[in-house]
């Protein structure tokens, strides 16, 4: 992703997530912007707020908690997955849905198993995320992205984090974690909202 090279912002920011997969595509779609990113690993810890249901807050609030306690540009992003015929679940709660002590596999499980006990629910879906950038002095500014598609009936693909497996972006035949690396990275929710962040960088910050 390229960066006008008028344009104001970070010549290096810290990701602010515990969320492996998150970092190493945040990093994957940084790359070429010119902008160092660096991980939590060699800072101290940080301490982050209760996440709530509001994507933009969420990642506001996580962004805002890593640039003032570690005097560092922090970057976060809060995201989750909304199908049709659940209401638009899991959300904003999509990192703890079905409980706190599922693993990846086991949400993925859950959610299966939500949607056959709803036959002829909308398996339509989208990914949602906001990205937020905040500076040591507590400037800040946000970007959206989304990426629509439809819940698959099995698991496939090894690839990606999360609900991967059973999310087929539209315009693909495969799952998202069957795609390879490069085209995720191209297409996601969060591509979509670093893109839009990343080109507000020349722009005056938000509130
Ligand atoms: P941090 O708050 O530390 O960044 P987290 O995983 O808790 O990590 P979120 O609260 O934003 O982050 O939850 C996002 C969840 O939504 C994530 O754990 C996945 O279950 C799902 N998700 C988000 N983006 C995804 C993607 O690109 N592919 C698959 N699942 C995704």
């Amino acid at each position: 992703m390229a960066r006008s090279p008028a344009s104001a912002g970070p010549e290096r920011l810290v990701v602010a997530t515990s969320n492996a997969g998150k970092a190493r595509e945040i990093r994957e779609i940084l790359s070429g912007t010119g902008i160092g990113v660096e991980d939590l690993s060699g800072h101290p810890p940080v301490s982050f707020p209760e996440e709530g249901g509001d994507y933009r807050a969420n990642a506001l609030a996580k962004a805002r908690a890593a640039a003032l306690q570690l005097g560092e540009w922090a970057l976060a992003d809060d995201s989750g997955l909304e199908v049709e015929g659940l209401g638009g679940a899991p959300g904003p709660y999509s990192a703890r849905y079905g409980g706190a002590g599922l693993d990846d596999r086991g949400r993925v499980e859950h959610l299966l198993d939500e949607l056959a006990a709803r036959p002829g629910a909308s398996r339509q879906a989208r990914f949602v995320c906001w990205a937020s950038l905040v500076g040591p002095d507590g400037e800040a500014r946000s970007g959206f992205g989304e990426c629509p598609g439809r819940i698959l009936a099995q698991p496939c693909g090894q690839g990606g984090f999360g609900y991967d497996p059973v999310f087929q972006p539209d315009g693909y035949e495969q799952s998202m974690a069957e795609l390879p690396e490069d085209t995720k990275n191209r297409i996601s929710h969060r591509a979509r909202a670093l893109q839009e962040l990343v080109r507000s960088l020349g722009s005056r910050p938000q509130p």
